[in-house]
């Protein structure tokens, strides 16, 4: 374990920390806890099931919400009032008169009860050194952290920027900033100096904890040197803790202190397993604070889904025997081109559940997943929601665990969650076998507050659209049965010969042609469409296929699928696509690279790979 030089185990005071609070809901119907907290909760007497009780959540969402207050947390404070909440003006607050402290509900609560359980098994980059922390060991080091940081004067309402792997010191610096009441930013620990120095100076932060180096896919990055260029233009930042993630000493400076390491015992433990880096907010949510707050055991993934081969997640899924996986589509198509092989290599029996989230999930790598990595018998939930809504929001199976299940659709609401479809005039579209823009028509406790230092931005962004309602950003279809399903960034919604179509949809079919592992389509100016359609291609391993032929393909998939007006009109293949950290699609790059506009590209800063983007350009030059 990462042990603190020089700070003692004394428990820091709980002191009422974070303004978000996190409900946590593990995927699936084996961990489904919400009966947990039913008998007992007044008012709730009389409902039986979990389809009746999601129906409450929505009608009766005040009571809902306190009785999952009351029971599934710890309160320094009771609270006196449910929430006060005015969508119309943006206006979110929950639970108020209410002191809690997440990282005592992540752990002290535990601890009591059973603190030899594992919290954490870190799967470290070199495969097969997994390590694992229990409960006790994990507050151990929260607190050991949090008082070394109040020792160097970081108090209540400091924001400390957080720029490491995904390794367990980084979750431990999480919750002691949670504990000592200080807020947390933490940056990917593959952003560049600059885009690390932006956010530092936007959380105004004082403090930055890192590693000497970090490991990823085998590769060495310097996160020390990373920190010491960005600092250079961080005139807040006063201290940069060190901690030793390898052998490799780093230049000191008189801001630096030094953390040292030592190894923590191994337990067994039940294994949910989130592959997502804590840079993320599914890392926040899924990999920190929701499994925490349970009580279960959960996995931080350091490495990459190929490294050292394709059979990474799998060869971690039998050694770690993870019981429920949630990974982003980005990373199983990526699989999926590689082949079954690398998948069939492993024991996956003790899966039960397969989460996917970040993107829609195009058919073809939804059926791989449930067919291939699950053995058809797990069932994957395609589960939408965004850093602005803290959880998941629309789920295949919220209340019933034996519910139907649509590949790629993300179906239906979760507790506590009204979505509406808007129509362009601002009207709530009511009937079914409809698109429209996504909104939310009741707040939730998980729901952010404000944007940090532009409170009106966050007025402007998320309710002023849509007056009385909260704004996604995002566009839905709601089937004929009343499932949802997410069509993409209403940004991404292209007009083409006055057909308006998500480019999601096309990529979905493109996507099922055989030669392809990856598309984007993106709308460009068209004299007489208004929009043509350019799609971005990237080719299966081993694939060699000609335009003229991947064209005629497309084409005649594209017309019997959808209509003949979405066919592509150019067609780029690409060695890969700009992504961001977190594996999303860089669709607005690519748009400028179309329009040729390179001068706006605008902000790289969260883009995994630069040089993907100067291959795009290159390639879309040769094309002209
Ligand atoms: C959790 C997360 C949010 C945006 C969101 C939407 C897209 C996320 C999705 C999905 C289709 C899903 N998104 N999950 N689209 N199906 N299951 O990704 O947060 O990074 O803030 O992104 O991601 O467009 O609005 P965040």
């Amino acid at each position: 374990m990462w042990l603190l030089r020089g700070c003692t185990s004394k428990y820091v005071a709980s002191s009422f920390g974070r303004r978000v609070l996190t409900t946590y809901h593990v995927l699936g119907r084996s961990r489904c806890n919400i009966a947990a907290f039913m008998p007992e909760a007044a008012g709730f007497e009389g409902v039986s099931g979990r389809a009746a009780l999601r129906e409450l959540s929505v009608s009766n969402s005040d009571s809902f919400w306190a009785a999952v207050a009351r029971h599934r947390l710890s309160w320094i404070t009771p609270f006196h009032t449910v929430q006060d909440c005015d969508l119309s003006r943006g206006k979110i607050k929950w639970f108020e008169g209410g002191k809690l402290n997440v990282s005592v509900n992540c752990l002290d609560r535990h601890v009591h009860t059973c603190p030899e359980r594992v919290a954490l098994i870190w799967e470290r980059d070199e495969r097969g050194s997994e390590m694992k922390y229990t409960y006790r060991e994990l507050m151990e080091m929260t607190c050991q952290l949090g008082n070394l940081l109040r020792r160097h004067g970081v108090k209540k309402g400091d924001c400390v920027t957080i720029y490491m792997p995904t390794c367990p010191l980084a979750v431990a610096s999480m919750l002691a900033c949670a504990r000592i009441g200080a807020a947390h930013n933490v940056v990917f620990a593959g952003f560049s100096a600059d885009a690390l120095a932006e956010r530092i100076r936007d959380a105004q932060s004082s403090t930055v904890i890192t590693v000497n180096q970090g490991v990823r896919g085998g590769k060495v990055t310097e996160l020390k040197k990373t920190v010491d260029t960005a600092v250079q233009s961080c005139p807040t930042v006063k201290q940069v803790f060190v901690a030793m993630r390898t052998e490799t000493p780093v230049t000191m400076t008189a801001r630096d202190i030094a953390m040292d390491e030592y190894v923590f015992s191994y337990h067994d433990g039940d294994v949910f397993g989130c592959v997502a880096d804590i840079g993320w907010i599914t890392g926040h949510s899924y990999v920190v604070y929701g499994p925490l707050a349970n009580g279960a055991t959960t996995v931080l993934f350091e490495s990459t889904p190929i490294y050292p081969d394709p059979g990474r997640y799998w060869d971690m899924v039998e050694r770690l025997k993870i019981n429920q996986f949630y990974g982003a589509p980005t990373a199983i198509r990526l699989l999926l081109k590689y082949g079954d092989k690398w998948v069939n290599k492993y024991d996956r029996s003790t899966l039960k559940t397969l989460g996917s989230v970040g993107e829609p999930i195009n058919t073809e790598a939804w059926e791989w997943y449930h067919r291939v990595v699950g053995g058809g018998r797990c069932p994957v939930v395609d589960t939408w929601w965004q850093t602005e809504t803290g959880g998941i929001c629309i789920a295949p199976r919220p209340s019933d665990p034996d519910a139907e299940i649509v590949p790629g659709m993300a179906m239906r609401p979760f507790f506590g969650i009204k979505p509406v479809l808007m129509d362009t005039e601002g009207e709530v579209l009511t009937s079914n076998n409809i698109s429209g823009a996504l909104c939310m028509a009741q707040p939730w406790p998980g729901m952010a507050r404000t944007i940090h230092n532009n409170h009106q931005r966050f007025i402007d962004t998320y309710f002023q659209p849509y007056p009385g309602y909260f704004f996604t950003g995002d566009g839905a279809y709601r089937s004929e049965e009343g499932y949802y399903q997410i069509t993409g960034r209403l940004d991404d919604v292209i007009n083409v010969s006055g057909h308006r179509i998500g480019t999601a949809e096309i990529e979905d079919v493109v996507n099922q042609c055989p030669a392809v592992a990856e598309s984007a389509v993106i709308g460009y100016a068209h004299n007489i469409k208004g929009q043509g359609v350019y799609v971005f291609v990237v080719l299966k391993k081993g694939v060699d296929i000609q335009e003229a032929d991947l064209s005629r393909q497309l084409n005649s998939m594209v017309s019997e699928k959808i209509a003949k007006y979405a066919c592509p009109d150019f067609i780029q293949f690409a060695k890969r696509l700009p992504k961001t950290r977190s594996g999303k699609i860089m669709r607005r790059v690519l748009r400028k690279v179309v329009e040729s506009d390179l001068e706006g590209l605008g902000d790289l800063s969260t883009l995994d790979d630069p040089a993907a983007v100067q291959e795009i350009i290159q390639g879309h030059e040769k094309l002209l």
